[in-house]
């Protein structure tokens, strides 16, 4: 079958995806990517694929957070543009401004992270869509646009599938295929050995990353990679090909200076941006 076999890309082969900036570039070119997320107690989470967008190129960020998420993050990162959502409909304006938009980190899974999502499902932007909107993609399921990105760790797989975390991992290929087959989009199935698949397609396997990058808020970052390079014009299956390896790759460069062990996310931001001029 198809899910048997899959290219292997090595961080090699950024320089295929990453040209340099052509020298009249201006922040339009590079795109605006809307991030999602943070409800009471996860606002770090929105947080850090906020600046994983930045430091993977985004040309303009805005992020559509809890009221209380807004001070904190500006003061920490002024180049984002931060906005107050406590009300789901104030998010369309923002959401047609996009090029972009990554949902999920710290979304939550009540009220407000449901209504928030169906409102961007609805824009009819490019998604990234990771985390909680992936579980509340999971208990009711919506037709995306096919360049849509997926980007499930194994738990959050599981819960796409309505099988066990367990029956995934067994063969990780065949579960991303039958996500991107349900589903009709494209999955970054996360974890030791990240797949990446799109329906149709031969499956990659992302050779890059390490087990220090198993720590909360590590694919928060993933996430806002992924969309800053969708905004610079990589099209869906290249940039989450591209996004996994630039994440893993930075996850490598990090571990090398300072060990797996206490490796946190916001160690990958400085070399995401060394690794994204390749
Ligand atoms: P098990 O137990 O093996 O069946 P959840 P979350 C599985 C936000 N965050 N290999 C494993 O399942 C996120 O953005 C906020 C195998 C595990 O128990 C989300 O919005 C942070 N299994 C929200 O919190 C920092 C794996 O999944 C279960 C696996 C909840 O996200 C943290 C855990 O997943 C966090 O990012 C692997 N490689 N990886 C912040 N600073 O604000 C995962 N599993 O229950 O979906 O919870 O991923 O923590
Ligand atoms: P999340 O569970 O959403 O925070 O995502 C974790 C991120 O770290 C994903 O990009 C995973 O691929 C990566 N990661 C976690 N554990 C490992 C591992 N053992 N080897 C390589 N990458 C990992
Ligand atoms: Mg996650």
């Amino acid at each position: 079958t198809q899910a048997a076999v899959a290219e292997a890309i090595h961080p090699r082969s950024l320089s295929r995806f990453l040209p340099p900036r052509r020298r009249n570039s201006h922040k339009g070119e590079s795109g605006r990517v809307l991030c999602v997320g943070g409800d009471h107690g996860k606002g770090g989470a929105v947080m850090l694929c906020v600046e994983a967008a930045l430091r993977s190129g985004a040309g303009l960020v805005d992020v559509a957070t809890r009221a209380v998420h807004v001070q904190p993050l500006l003061s920490q990162r002024p180049e984002a543009m931060a906005h107050a959502v406590e009300v789901a409909d104030e998010v369309d304006g923002l959401a047609c401004a996009a090029d972009v938009i990554a949902v999920g980190p710290g979304l939550g899974q009540d009220a407000w992270g449901r209504a928030l999502l169906s409102r961007l499902i609805d824009c009819g932007k490019a998604l990234v869509i990771d985390a909680d909107a992936l579980n509340l993609l999971a208990a009711s399921p919506r037709p995306l646009r096919a360049d849509s990105v997926l980007t499930p760790h194994p738990g959050e797989a599981a819960r796409l599938l309505g099988n066990a975390t367990h029956e995934v991992q067994a063969d990780r290929r065949a579960s991303a295929q039958a996500l991107c087959e349900r589903y009709r989009c494209k999955i970054v199935l996360k974890g030791a050995g990240t797949v990446v698949a799109s329906p149709g397609r031969m499956p990659v396997i992302i050779d890059a990353g390490n087990p220090g990058m198993a720590v909360g808020g590590m694919g928060d970052v993933l996430t806002g990679v992924i969309a800053a390079l969708r905004a610079q014009g990589l099209e869906a299956f290249d940039a989450a090909c591209c996004g996994a390896l630039l994440h893993g790759a930075a996850g490598d460069v990090a571990a090398r200076d300072g060990g797996e062990r206490g490796l946190l996310p916001s160690d990958l931001l400085l070399p995401l941006r060394r690794l994204a001029n390749p």
